[in-house]
């Protein structure tokens, strides 16, 4: 990378991190979205009604992510997965998942960084995102690693159903909960099963933290909870009536998240220790 995209780079983020935090005091300042209208007016899943599921095809591109794979299986990028581009994947997440703006053109414009093309013009195929090592890393919750199991686009079942039942926390109305310490203890188990498993195994601190990041959404969108957990990870389908459970007016921003983030993170490193 030249020096100038590097200090356009530096600046990009600055600005990125600046507007993220004036978002944050902006959530503080306003009043939540009342439940039920989370989903902003003419986009798909407003007034808790979801486009149809359709499981993927053959010949159909899907990535290493659970919830952009439901996108595609609901018609709300396209079903094939093909020929996306980056400006609409930052739309997408923002309206169908709440998360904010800046969070919604960060990972995007860090994704086509990643694969050489321009965030205002590139396009690309949903298992394009799997690169080994960019975001897509080992000891995922429901992939096996990319060196055992080169499809990255479908979940393991197996894995899947070890991760919904470290849930110990309940709702108020008793269904199962993830918590903080669940997701923790999860990640930790993956870390130790896929080093003894995968003779490639790599990790670094920076994809750790982005595994933490990754797996943090499902305490923060998805609140914990394993009903709607479930449908996602095994088939990555929108359960019946689902809305993002983050009601800040401006969307989940980065500030907001990494308090979520960084005790997950910490409470694996605990654990490893211990043992
Ligand atoms: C904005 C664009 C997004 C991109 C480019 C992206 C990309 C990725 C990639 C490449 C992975 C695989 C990482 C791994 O190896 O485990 C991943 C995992 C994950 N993503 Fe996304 N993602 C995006 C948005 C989201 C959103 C909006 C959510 C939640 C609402 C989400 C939730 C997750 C979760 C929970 C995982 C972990 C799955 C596992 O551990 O197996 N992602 N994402
Ligand atoms: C919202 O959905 C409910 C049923 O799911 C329906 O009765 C109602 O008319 C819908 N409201 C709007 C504004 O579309
Ligand atoms: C991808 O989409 C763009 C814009 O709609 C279109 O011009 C282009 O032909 C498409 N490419 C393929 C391979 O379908
Ligand atoms: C992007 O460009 C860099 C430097 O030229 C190269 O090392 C890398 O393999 C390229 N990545 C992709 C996904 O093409
Ligand atoms: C969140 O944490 C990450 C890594 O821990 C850091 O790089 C990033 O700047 C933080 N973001 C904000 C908005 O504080
Ligand atoms: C939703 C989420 O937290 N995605 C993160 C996944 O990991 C990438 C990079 O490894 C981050 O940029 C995303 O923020
Ligand atoms: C993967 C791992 O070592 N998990 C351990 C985390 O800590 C709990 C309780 O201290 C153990 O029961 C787990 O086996």
């Amino acid at each position: 990378m030249g020096i100038l995209n590097k200090i356009a780079g530096f600046f990009i983020n600055a600005f990125i991190f600046a507007w993220d935090f004036g978002l944050f005091i902006l959530n503080i300042l306003t009043p939540s979205l009342k439940p039920g209208h989370v989903v902003p007016a003419h986009a798909a899943g407003h007034n808790l009604t979801w486009p149809e599921y359709v499981a993927p095809k053959e010949g159909d591109s899907r990535s290493a992510c659970p919830m952009l794979n439901a996108l595609a299986n609901h018609g709300i990028l396209p079903r094939d997965g093909k020929n996306i581009s980056f400006k609409e994947l930052n739309t997408k997440v923002r309206q169908t998942f709440n998360f904010a703006p800046s969070f919604c053109f960060f990972v995007p414009k860090f994704s086509a960084d990643f694969l050489n093309r321009s965030y205002w013009t590139g396009r690309f195929d949903l298992a394009e995102l799997s690169l080994h090592n960019a975001i897509e890393h080992d000891a995922s919750l429901t992939r096996q690693d990319a060196a055992l199991v080169p499809d990255q686009g479908k979940p393991d079942p197996g894995l899947v159903e070890d991760l919904l039942k470290e849930a110990t926390g309940k709702t108020s109305d008793g269904s199962p909960l993830l918590t903080i310490p669940d997701l923790s203890r999860a990640l930790s188990k993956r870390r130790i099963d896929a080093r003894r498993t995968n003779k490639a195994y790599t990790e670094s601190l920076f994809h750790n933290i982005f595994g933490s990041s990754n797996s943090s959404t499902m305490l923060t969108i998805f609140g914990g909870r394993i009903t709607d957990l479930t449908p996602m990870l095994m088939e990555e389908r929108f359960a019946e009536n689902w809305e993002p459970r983050v009601l800040s007016r401006f969307g989940l921003t980065m500030a907001k998240f990494n308090g979520t983030v960084l005790p997950v993170e910490f409470g694996v490193k605990k654990n490893a220790s211990k043992n």
